[in-house]
């Protein structure tokens, strides 16, 4: 039956069950029925995979708000099986959270191959369909994140929910590795916490490119100015606090230079140890949904000159949470 739950591990204590009755019309394949969500944890302070749902079909808001909830546990939740196709990718991200990141930094390169901006190009191929040469501008983005980062901190608002199907999976390992930032905030010790108080971070796509030695004409940095965001948050719905880090995070505001980047690298090494990281191995339809304000992301590196790997991302913007239940 393909709407029945797959539990692979029983944990009812984080099983949630909802009853879809608020759905699209009467054909809704999920209506009337009672759709168990079972959140497997991946790691032991966040991430989790979840069973039970085919995304493209969920619309009622009980259902993505019981995601939400998920998310704000969980700040990394890992589906498999989903076989979006780019609108029905676009649509599930703006039923999920919103409004649609669009403005991507990749845009000043060139045109998306898409045709949507808000649909971001995350492989290493040109619009044939070919490997992009080792020397090809448009690498640029995708090289740059396997630097821990946020999506789209350079903004503001930022990035707030992404979401990344995977379409083209390589025959090697070619994973995406995230960092609990929550956790890592609450190890520090209380002085360190203190003095974190109302410090203030610029962010700038430009700095985090440059920092592996690619350039930007003035007319790209003119566009691409940065934008300003406390270095610690508050995330509203958990309440809990977490670090903004980043690889495109400059320098800290009202600080000489050379002491904020000295603080920014301490706190990225802080953040990244192996306790407080998930390594995603991809499989072909896998969609993983993280909180950019609750964790960072990289890429790793495997041999893109050889191998095809294509994945799609969608992200939302950091506005006010209107739909959030
Ligand atoms: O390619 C990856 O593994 C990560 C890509 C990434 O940073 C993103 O989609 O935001
Ligand atoms: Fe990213």
């Amino acid at each position: 039956m393909r709407y029945a739950t797959r539990v692979f591990k029983v944990n009812f204590a984080a099983m949630k069950q909802v009853l879809i009755q608020s759905t699209s019309g009467d054909q809704h394949p999920l209506k009337g029925r009672t759709v168990t969500l079972a959140f497997h944890k991946l790691h032991p302070c966040f991430a989790a995979e979840v069973s039970g749902l085919d995304l493209r079909q969920v619309h009622d808001q009980e259902t993505l708000s019981l995601i939400r909830t998920g998310m704000d546990e969980h700040g990394v939740l890992v589906w498999r099986n989903q076989p979006f196709s780019n609108d029905e990718q676009l649509a599930f991200a703006e039923r999920f959270d919103g409004t649609l990141h669009a403005k991507t930094s990749v845009a000043v390169l060139g045109k998306n191959r898409f045709g949507n901006e808000a649909l971001t190009d995350i492989s290493n191929v040109n619009e044939s369909g070919q490997i992009l040469a080792a020397d090809d501008r448009r690498r640029m983005s995708t090289i740059s994140n396997r630097l821990w980062h946020t999506d789209a901190s350079f903004e503001d608002p930022a990035g707030r929910y992404s979401m990344l199907s995977a379409r083209v999976v390589p025959p090697v390992n070619a994973d995406t590795e995230f960092a609990d930032m929550r956790a890592a905030y609450d190890a520090l010790d209380a002085d360190m916490k203190a003095s974190l108080e109302g410090l203030r971070v610029h962010h700038s796509i430009a700095y985090s490119r440059q920092v592996l030695g690619f350039e930007f004409s003035q007319e790209e940095k003119d566009k691409l100015k940065g934008a300003v965001h406390p270095l610690v948050r508050t995330i509203p719905r958990s309440q809990r606090r977490s670090l903004y880090l980043a690889s495109h995070a400059q320098q800290i505001m009202d600080w000489p230079v050379p002491e904020g980047r000295l603080l920014l690298r301490d706190l990225m090494e802080h953040a990244t140890q192996p306790q407080f990281v998930y390594r995603h191995v991809w499989r072909q339809d896998d969609f993983v949904i993280w909180d950019n304000r609750a964790t960072m992301h990289r890429a790793r590196s495997f041999d893109d000159q050889k191998h095809r790997r294509e994945l799609r991302r969608t992200t939302t913007l950091d506005l006010p949470l209107a739909s959030a239940a």
